[in-house]
């Protein structure tokens, strides 16, 4: 018997909604639009027709944004804005500026306007919108948001958009969804904020129980799988939401309203089987903490994943309590050697820990060392942000190094440490708040521009500027044995630098995209910003050999690579390449008449 359709399903066409990736960062290993992804998969389980577009991986993000605008002629268009800026206060002891931070919404408002200017109505969600509401609203000049892990209320509006509700009324009613009125006042969370008074208060616990994650493995953008497989990236994998802590410079756990909802074990080994199957064998669990509120879903999925035998590499963020054997033998089993993680320790003066300068004590962090020593793993990796909180001063920074010192020594290897000076003012953070409250206190100690919502870079630090900090944890570290370097000190800087990864990017897309000469074109504009890049030189290397067969050429190319890759198994990897080239070509000149 035929299905009967009803007429206000057949008559109407499901709603376009293009999703596009607002994140102008660009970094060697690419970060995947996962937040958007799945909103996209979201939007489609409720029954419309979705597109995603990352305009910042071509050369011209507004011709990329715009080509899609007038071809795919969306209803609504959803911004997923990952990151308000990069974080990184100074990158070095060295510098003449006050901080080193990248703003990216000046970028992201261009493309924005754009949208605007065709009078289409605009969602902004993602990670960075959570971290300051008002600011990143008011900055780029929308009206609506959805803070927060939104997966469910995406589903919602998407639900009431295909059923013919228009678009802002589609808009559930949730203290997650954000409104900024003509009013004057801000509703965000049970409250409502008066225009320019400041950052949005504290959210509803009550967000947490309404959350739920889409179900179902999310499907992936296919450019930004093949990114990941050739420049190694990891590939991220929803793990939990959440975080339970309390540290004082952090913004995360308000995402969730201090709780933590953990996905399905089952759900993330089917995402990873299904990725495996992909061709990607390194993962990012993604989640504030693996191991909050405890260890057991983390060493539940370990095993699991070792289980299904999938031989992927996986990590996530991780802090210092609690942590036991159990998690440890997890991660062996699922080939991760224990050394190779990294630890959320915050701050290593345990008056400051329990002030909130981290989100354990220092009796943890001793049990974590010990642990470490006991079970015979050489280093011991972490993370350290000293200057974020009020209560720093010159006697806990030096607390904080002596015992960097006394962990270094203990450890056989030493201790891994990326330490950092300064905290960026996140409103939703409880630094955030205090500086709110105590402007005429914090104000010497603020570095950067105040503005509505601190959405402009703005970085509390004491004793002393960021780089001062910097430089005397730098000076007081050394001599210890195990690496130790600023937070993110190899992260792309200079113009030429980030030309270089976005063109290396643009080689493995167009190569993807068997586009040989525009792949070859792209791989020589990154050398020319970088001669010596190694991922430069190797993406050229392949074009000429695989899909243009220069051998000639690509030979020169590998050469080069193996005068500037040190890792002994690249080595053998290139030198194995050029064997095969010199083969190709004796045989080749043998052949010749
Ligand atoms: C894992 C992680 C990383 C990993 C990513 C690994 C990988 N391969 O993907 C690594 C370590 C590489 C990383 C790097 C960076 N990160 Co990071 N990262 C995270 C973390 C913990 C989780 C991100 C994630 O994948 N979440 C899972 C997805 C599903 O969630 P989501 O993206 O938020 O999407 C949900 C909602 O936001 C919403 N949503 C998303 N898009 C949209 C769109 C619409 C229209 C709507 C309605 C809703 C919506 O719904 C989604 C589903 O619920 C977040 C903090 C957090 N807990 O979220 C920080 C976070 C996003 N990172 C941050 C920063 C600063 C960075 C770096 C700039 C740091 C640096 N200097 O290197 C880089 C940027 C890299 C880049 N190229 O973008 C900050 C951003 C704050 C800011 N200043 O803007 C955060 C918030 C951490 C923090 N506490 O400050 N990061
Ligand atoms: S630093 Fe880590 S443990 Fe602390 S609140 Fe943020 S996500 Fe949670």
């Amino acid at each position: 018997m035929p299905i009967r359709i009803p007429s206000y399903v057949a008559a109407v066409p499901p709603p376009r909604i293009l999703i596009v990736y607002a994140n102008p960062a660009t970094t060697a290993t690419p970060v995947a639009p996962y937040g958007a992804e799945r909103i996209a998969h979201a939007f489609r389980v409720a029954g419309c027709e979705v597109q995603v577009v990352s305009p910042w991986l071509q050369w011209k993000p507004a011709r990329a944004l715009d080509a899609l605008l007038d071809t795919f002629k969306p209803d609504l268009v959803g911004f997923s804005v990952r990151n308000v800026d990069d974080a990184l206060i100074v990158r070095s002891a060295e510098g003449d500026t006050d901080l080193d931070t990248t703003f990216y919404l000046p970028a992201i408002r261009r493309l924005v306007q754009r949208v605007q200017a065709r009078k289409l109505p605009i969602l902004l969600g993602g990670a960075a919108l959570a971290t300051m509401p008002e600011g990143v609203m008011r900055y780029l000049r929308v009206s609506h948001a959805i803070v927060g892990p939104a997966d469910d209320l995406v589903w919602r509006l998407g639900r009431a958009l295909v059923q013919g509700t228009p678009f802002p009324e589609a808009l559930p009613a949730d203290p997650r969804v954000a409104t900024l009125r003509d009013t004057g006042t801000v509703p965000v969370g049970n409250g409502t904020v008066p225009v320019g008074a400041g950052p949005i208060p504290d959210r509803a616990r009550g967000d947490a129980d309404a959350w739920r994650p889409v179900p179902g493995p999310t499907p992936r953008q296919p450019e930004w799988l093949a990114l990941a497989r050739a420049r190694g990236g990891r590939v991220p994998v929803a793990f939990s939401a959440g975080c339970d802590r309390r540290c004082h410079f952090c913004v995360e756990a308000s995402f969730l309203g201090w709780r933590v909802r953990p996905r399905p074990v089952d759900e993330i080994v089917h995402e990873v089987t299904l990725l495996r199957r992909a061709g990607v064998r390194r993962v990012w669990l993604a989640a504030s903490e693996l191991n909050v509120p405890d260890a057991r879903h983390a060493t539940a999925l370990l095993h699991a994943l070792a289980a299904a035998k999938l031989d992927v590499e996986v990590t996530g963020f991780l802090q210092p309590a609690p942590v036991d054997d159990a998690l440890l033998d997890a991660f062996v089993a699922v080939g991760v050697d224990p050394a190779t993680l990294s630890w959320e320790f915050g701050h290593l003066d345990d008056g400051l820990l329990r002030a909130g300068a981290g989100p354990a004590n220092r009796a943890s962090l001793d049990r974590l060392v010990d642990t470490y020593v006991r079970r015979g793993h050489a280093v011991l990796g972490g993370s350290i942000l000293l200057g974020a909180h009020p209560l720093e001063t010159d006697a806990t920074v030096d607390s904080a190094i002596a015992t960097a010192r006394m962990y270094d020594a203990a450890l056989p290897g030493g201790l891994g440490l990326a330490y950092a000076a300064g905290g960026r003012v996140y409103p939703a953070a409880p630094l955030g708040r205090w500086v709110r409250d105590h402007l005429a206190e914090a104000g010497p100690h603020l570095y950067g521009r105040r503005s509505v919502g601190f959405v402009a870079p703005l970085v509390f630090c004491r004793p002393g500027s960021p780089r001062a900090l910097l430089r005397r944890i730098q000076d007081a570290l050394v001599g210890c044995k195990g690496p130790m370097a600023p937070l993110n000190a190899e992260a792309a800087a200079t113009p030429a630098a980030l030309a270089a990864e976005k063109w290396i990017n643009l080689a493995v897309l167009h190569a993807a995209a068997a586009d040989v000469p525009a792949a070859e074109h792209a791989a020589r504009a990154a050398l020319r910003r970088a001669p010596d890049h190694p991922e430069a030189l190797k993406q050229l290397g392949l074009v000429l050999a695989n899909r243009k067969g220069d051998v000639d050429g690509a030979l020169v190319v590998f050469r080069r690579l193996a005068g500037v890759v040190s890792v002994p198994a690249h080595v053998a990897e290139v030198e194995g390449v050029i064997q095969q080239l010199v083969a190709l070509q004796a045989t080749a000149a043998a052949g010749a008449p």
